[in-house]
């Protein structure tokens, strides 16, 4: 059997059961997911020299990793080219570019800044998530950023975040699609606080100024993502879950973000999907692969991936859940990584589109919990892979792992001579 005859028979046994594969395929190329520019460079960006600092790490030094905003977008583009669907382009702050002999320090930034990104995201119809930068730079004052206590460091960085929902709203309006502005912070402390209020009291007051510079709602959507603690941050963390979350649930327009890798280890985000989307009209989400704490490792075809992506679809909030990819691994080609990852992602959402989502959730309101067991195990063996197969070959690009042949000729003539 060829392809073609493969899939038919596919969509034949799907159809059984009641699932549309060429709808599914057919929804897939309109979801955009947005990808992270930093998993290119192991979260550096072109705004400082020193290190990754503030609560995050990348491990490994994989050579050939982009040095300048041209080899970034040279290799972004080189993993685009290899995934199918709808790209969104994710940028941190820190990923500024500025002319020759310029500089602008953070809470200076501007537009100008990210005409080059604007340029680049237009040329392949890509919206724009933005994420102002909090972290590796030295006005970070004893591991805290809003909630410092030193008035002058917190006025720094509102003024930060404050010029970052202004180039948001220049991306939205560059692009015609909106953008999502995340807030993550690393402050805490390493050891036990006394004081754990003050902190977080600062946190709220210095959101609230940030998003009081003036924006359209429906252009830029800030949110703000919550942590359980980091590495020297483990004692603290100011921006909790109930922080967070409390935080977007009094503040209109403030969406709640999830990081899949920012909980305790048997807590799950596919469980907080539909909790979250009962009271939120909007939610976003950082799709990562923790292993025994925020490790950011690729993101895989694994199972709580799956169930993320089945709580989205199921519930009909494909336009209600923004969805980015947070992970960067520094240990292996990170063209490889990149591609890996979103196309995990998009076989996620491939799969769940492709579950008899309606008749499973008929099985359970009827307290037929045997059939539905046996129901959603069965489901598990269904040919799928002819599924992804035909939407590859839809997008145009390879189905299988040899478009691995493709990085490693970019590997050999263009990474490794860096
Ligand atoms: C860190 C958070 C945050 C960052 C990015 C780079 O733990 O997940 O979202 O990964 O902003
Ligand atoms: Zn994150």
């Amino acid at each position: 059997m060829n392809q073609a005859e493969r899939y038919e028979e596919a969509r034949k046994k799907y159809a059984a059961i009641g699932v549309d594969t060429d709808a599914a395929i057919q929804k897939m190329m309109g979801i955009p997911v947005s990808l992270h520019c930093w998993q290119g460079d192991d979260v550096t960006g072109f705004d400082h020299d020193g290190p990754l600092t503030g609560g995050i790490q990348t491990t490994g030094n994989y050579p050939g990793k982009a040095r300048t905003p041209e080899e970034l977008m040279q290799d972004m583009d080189m993993a685009i080219k290899l995934m199918p669907g709808k790209k969104k382009l994710n940028l941190h702050a820190c990923y500024a570019i500025f002319a020759d002999g310029e500089h602008a320090d953070r809470d200076k930034l501007e537009p100008k800044h990210f005409a080059k990104w604007v340029e680049f995201a237009k040329e392949r119809n890509m919206g724009i998530d933005f994420n102002p930068t909090f972290f590796s730079h030295e006005k970070v004052k004893d591991g805290l950023t809003l909630s410092s206590p030193d008035e002058e460091t917190r006025k720094f960085w509102i003024e930060h975040g404050k010029a970052c929902i202004r180039i948001s709203q220049y991306f939205a309006k560059e692009t015609g699609m909106p953008c999502v502005m995340n807030i993550w912070t690393g402050d805490g402390s390493k050891d036990i606080p006394a004081d754990r209020m003050g902190p977080r009291m600062r946190y709220k007051d210095s959101i609230e100024q940030i998003l009081s510079e003036p924006y359209d709602k429906a252009l830029v959507k800030p949110c703000v993502e919550s942590k359980v603690f980091g590495i020297g941050v483990e004692a603290f963390t100011v921006g909790s879950a109930e922080f967070a979350l409390s935080f977007a649930a009094s503040h209109d327009g403030c969406l709640p973000l999830m990081d899949n890798g920012h909980y305790h280890p048997t807590e799950v985000v596919s469980d907080k999907i539909p909790a979250l989307l009962c009271f939120f009209p909007e939610i976003a989400l950082h799709i990562t692969r923790p292993i025994r704490w925020d490790s950011d490792h690729v993101v895989l075809f694994d199972d709580e991936t799956k169930e993320m992506a089945k709580e989205i679809v199921r519930n009909d909030a494909l336009s209600r859940v923004y969805m980015a990819l947070d992970y960067f691994d520094a240990s292996i080609n990170r063209v490889a990584a990149w591609t890996v990852g979103f196309c995990s992602w998009q076989k996620a959402l491939l799969n769940a589109l492709c579950l008899p989502n309606g008749e499973l959730k008929k099985l359970q309101d009827e307290n037929r919990m045997t059939e539905l067991m046996v129901m959603q195990e069965d489901v598990k063996t269904y040919p799928f892979g002819e599924v992804w197969e035909e939407y590859c070959r839809q997008c145009g690009v390879a189905a299988d792992y040899s478009w691995l042949d493709a990085v490693k000729k970019y590997e050999a003539e263009v990474l490794s001579k860096r």
